[in-house]
């Protein structure tokens, strides 16, 4: 496995970065999460745009354009191996602020940090594929607009991670996250979706969710090749709690079926038909493209 780091290629084991880094000392940085279907990486347009807003809104000059960006993601992708048809992958692509003083001025960073990693990611076991997964609500809300704004794909991750914690604490394998007036956001590193009488619902950006790309896939393309009503809305944990069917969507776990809820069966506690489509539909487009 080669490692990008800002422009160069390193093994696994030399692949390292200054303790000095401020992406390390204060999560000072942005990243993103891209997959490769067929040797070819997936929405790679998309994660770009992300990115660099993400990175605008931190006021983080990447030092890189888009372009130069993605063909860093692409030369990596090649030097790994993983451009040939048949080929698959994850790649991890994070921003940080570079090395600084300690001080949290990113004043004192001179340069960002571009790191780039190809590896086989597979999130969940089959069975959470095959059979569903429990949901809990956890207790941490997600960012407040006017704190971190979950639209950023920031490095600090931490509400999602203690929100996940405290699914896997309660036996369950991902958390709701609602926002701070109650509303539904999303899942630690999902999207979350409901079906309720054939219509396939999503909550708002503006109620916390990141604009996920396998959202806006699944919601843009798999869902209006079946012929599947979408609508983007705020929900509320009653709307989860009575829903036909329910599945999450990100990158690394790509479309999961969602099976129960705080001890609440959804439907009749199995993966709903609808759900198995898109699933299906999802892999069979990623896979052609
Ligand atoms: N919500 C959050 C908070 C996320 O971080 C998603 C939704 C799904 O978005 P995409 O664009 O991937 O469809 C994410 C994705 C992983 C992983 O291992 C993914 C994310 C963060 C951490 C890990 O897949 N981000």
């Amino acid at each position: 496995m080669k490692i990008y780091i800002d422009g160069n290629f390193y093994d696994r084991q030399d692949a390292r970065i200054s303790v000095f880094d401020h992406g390390l000392l204060y999560g000072d940085g942005v990243f993103e999460g891209l997959r490769i279907y067929n040797g070819r990486v997936f929405l790679l347009e998309e994660h770009m745009d992300r990115l660099f807003r993400s990175a605008k809104a931190i006021m983080l000059d990447t030092g890189l354009s888009k372009n130069q960006m993605s063909d860093a993601v692409k030369e990596t992708v090649r030097v790994n191996g993983r451009d040939k048809p048949g080929k698959s992958g994850y790649i991890r692509l994070v921003v940080t602020r570079g090395e600084g003083q300690l001080g949290i001025d990113p004043g004192s960073c001179e340069k960002a940090s571009v790191i780039i990693i190809t590896e086989d990611l597979k999130l969940y076991p089959q069975k959470y594929y095959d059979e569903g997964v429990k949901l809990v609500t956890s207790s941490v809300r997600r960012n407040r607009m006017d704190s971190l704004d979950p639209r950023i794909k920031s490095l600090n991750y931490l509400n999602n991670i203690m929100a996940k914690l405290e699914a896997k604490n309660s036996g369950a394998v991902e958390a709701v996250v609602l926002n701070d007036r109650g509303y539904v956001a999303e899942c630690t590193a999902d999207n979350i979706f409901i079906i309720k009488d054939g219509v396939v619902m999503t909550p708002l950006g503006t109620d916390g969710a990141l604009k996920g790309i396998t959202r806006g896939f699944v919601c843009s393309e798999v869902c209006s090749g079946l012929e599947l009503g979408v609508e983007e809305r705020s929900m509320a944990l009653y709307d989860l709690y009575n829903a036909d069917e329910c599945f999450l969507t990100g990158s690394g776990a790509e479309v999961v079926p969602a099976v129960s809820i705080d001890g609440r069966l959804i439907g009749d506690g199995k993966p709903g038909k609808i759900t198995i489509q898109i699933a299906k539909e999802f892999n069979r487009m990623v896979n052609s493209f």
